[in-house]
Order: C-alpha cells, then structure tokens, then sequence
C-alpha cells in the first residue's frame, strides 16, 4: 500500500496529455494504495488567471477527475487553496531552496522565456510542489515527463530539511508511464501538447466534441514517406499518433504498425480519431452528469477537511523540527 498525490492546474479544461500522461494512472493507482488528489490553483495563478474563468475551470476539474474514475470513498479530492498548510510548507520549502537550483528549471526557463516582467511565483512554483508532495509523507507521484525535474528538486529538498533538522519527510519517487509520459501537440509534433498552446489545433481538449476531434487528428501534421512506423525522431507525427491510438485503444504498438502495414495515412487517421472518441464518450458523459449536481461541493468539502489533518500534523512536526511558533500550542 503506497502513499501517492499529484496535482493538476484548473488553467483550462484537461488535454489528452494530461489524461494519458497522469490523470488515467491517477485512478489505476487507486486500488490498494492512499490516494489523494489536488486541484492546484495556488500553481494557477503563477500566471494570471481571469477570476471567473478560474472559478468555472476548478468545477469542471473536479466533476473531471471523478469522470475519470476517481472514487471520492477511496481517495481524497480537495483545492489546494482550500487547506492553508500547502502555502505555509511553500513558504519553508522556499526558505531552503537556493536561486541557482530554481532557475535551472526548465519549465521556469520556458515560462519566463519573452516576459519582461517575470512573476516571482514562477520561480517559486517548484518549492511549493514540493510542499504539496510532501505534506502527505508520499511515496509515489504519477506524472508526466515534464514533472521529473520537479520532482528530483522535491527529493533534495525533502533530504535537505531531514539532514538539517530532523526526519520529518519521506523521499518521494515520480511514477511515469512507459507509454504517453509527453504526448506531443497534433500541429507541431516536436512540442509537447499543452494547454497553453496558442494554436488550439494541436491540443485535444477531454471535453471537445466528437467533430472537433475527427477533424483535430485528421489534420495532424505528419511526413510524406506514406508509412506507418514508430520512429520517434524521424517520424514525430505518426509515432504521436501511434503512441495516442495505443493507449486509448489498448494495442501495443507493434499490433498497430502490423496491421496498418500498407495502408494510407487517411484511414489510420479515422481510427485514431475513432479511438479517441471512444475512449472520451464515457468520461463526458459522466461529466454532464456530475457537473451541475450537489455532489461535487460535498467531495470537495469533506476532502478539504481530511488533507488538512494530515497535512496539519506534518506542518506541526515541520514547525517543531525549526523551533517556530510555540511548542505547547503544536
Ligand atoms: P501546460 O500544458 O499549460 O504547460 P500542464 O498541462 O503541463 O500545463 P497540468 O495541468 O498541471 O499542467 O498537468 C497535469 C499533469 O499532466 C502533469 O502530471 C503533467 O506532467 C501531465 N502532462 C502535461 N502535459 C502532458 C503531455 N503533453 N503529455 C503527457 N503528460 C502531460
Ligand atoms: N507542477 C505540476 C502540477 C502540480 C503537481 C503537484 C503535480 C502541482 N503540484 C504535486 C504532482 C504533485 C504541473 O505543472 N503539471
């Protein structure tokens, strides 16, 4: 039985990385371990965030995390601004986190990258990732690729602070699928699919309708050797689609190129798309379903209250290893 947490940001609707990459594992993971499950909008606002286009974006979240299988009898789901712990352990993770280390991330250099006015809170976006893991005393963080680097820095960290003052926290370990870790944009395939891409046509949205999917995919950039094979570097395009249909299928790749030997890219495309609507159908429609019920706020309420109490008693044990506040009131 392992402990485990992860986080997504309410910045927009979540993409087909997103799921493959983290949010599907998310509920696997579910049977026989310690699931808890965050909606990081302390991490949204790093940039800035319309306010009501946020508030909109953390209900459709949630009522999508449980679309996705997340059984609220088994896990616990809450808003990180909701348990203040999380702010409170970023604060002292900031306190032992160096400069240089953060400005080595490469998700810092890529978010900063053009802006003339850089927002403190993207540097400091790590050290309270960092805090959300560790609050918990977890042991497995599923995510996708493009979190490894956050997560190695949480290791230091977490070991930083157990040297320097006591052993509070355990070392956690990133759980990152073999297949669909970094799913790429269906435009530029080199990119990663992301959310806040400009160019809407390389991201499927979980929550697009099924045209807009078909006529995503079926515009996908590819390459002009008319063949399917999985070749990463030389054929980006195909090995995401391929990598894509794999997943929401469940063939393995070398199924899918056997039998897509000598067939065009058109009709490849159909049956990506195919499978892609196949697999959303489900999760859309228990996400109509969830989405206007009570259900959710009562999720939200009793997980808010069940992540403060174990996040409560590692800030205490955190305080107490410091010397900070009073003793007798911890
Ligand atoms: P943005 O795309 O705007 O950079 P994001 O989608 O990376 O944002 P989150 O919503 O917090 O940010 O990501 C949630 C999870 O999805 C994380 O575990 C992240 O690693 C994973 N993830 C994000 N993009 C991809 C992708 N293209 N392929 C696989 N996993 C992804
Ligand atoms: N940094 C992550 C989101 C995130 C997270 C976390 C993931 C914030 N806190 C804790 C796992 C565990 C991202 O940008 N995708």
């Amino acid at each position: 039985m392992a402990k485990i947490f992860s986080g997504v940001q309410p910045t927009s609707i979540p993409h087909l990385g997103n799921y493959l990459g983290a949010m599907q594992n998310f509920a696997t993971l579910q049977k026989g371990n310690d699931c808890i499950y965050c909606i990081v909008d302390e991490h949204a606002v790093t940039l800035p965030q319309d306010p009501a286009t946020m508030q909109n974006n953390i209900r459709n979240l949630a009522a999508l995390y449980l679309a996705m299988g997340i059984d609220p009898k088994q896990s616990i789901l809450f808003i990180q601004s909701e348990v203040p712990c999380h702010a409170q352990l970023g604060w002292i993770m900031q306190c032992i986190s160096y400069m240089g280390e953060l400005e080595r991330m490469t998700q810092f250099k890529d978010k900063s990258k053009g802006k003339n006015a850089v927002p403190a809170g993207l540097l400091t976006y790590p050290p309270l990732m960092a805090a959300d893991i560790l609050l918990y005393q977890t042991e497995l963080v599923p995510v996708g690729a493009d979190q490894k680097q956050h997560l190695e820095l949480t290791r230091n960290l977490a070991e930083r602070f157990n040297h320097k003052y006591a052993p509070v926290f355990t070392l956690p370990e990133p759980y990152i699928p073999p297949v669909g870790a970094r799913i790429m944009s269906l435009a530029e395939p080199t990119k990663k699919m992301s959310k806040s891409d400009k160019n809407k046509k390389g991201t499927i949205f979980t929550l697009d309708p099924e045209n807009q999917i078909v006529k995503k995919i079926r515009s996908a950039i590819t390459d002009d050797e008319a063949t399917i094979r999985y070749d990463r570097e030389h054929k980006p395009g195909i090995s995401n689609l391929l990598d894509i249909f794999s997943l929401c299928a469940g063939r393995s790749i070398d199924e899918l190129v056997g039998a897509y030997q000598g067939k065009g890219y058109g009709e490849f495309k159909t049956d990506v798309a195919e499978a892609v609507v196949t697999m959303l159908k489900p999760i859309q429609e228990r996400y109509r379903n969830l989405i206007e019920s009570s259900e959710l706020d009562e999720v939200l309420d009793e997980g808010a209250e069940k992540a403060y109490t174990i996040a409560r008693s590692t800030l205490n044990q955190v305080y107490k290893a410091m010397g900070m506040g009073r003793v007798s009131r911890l």
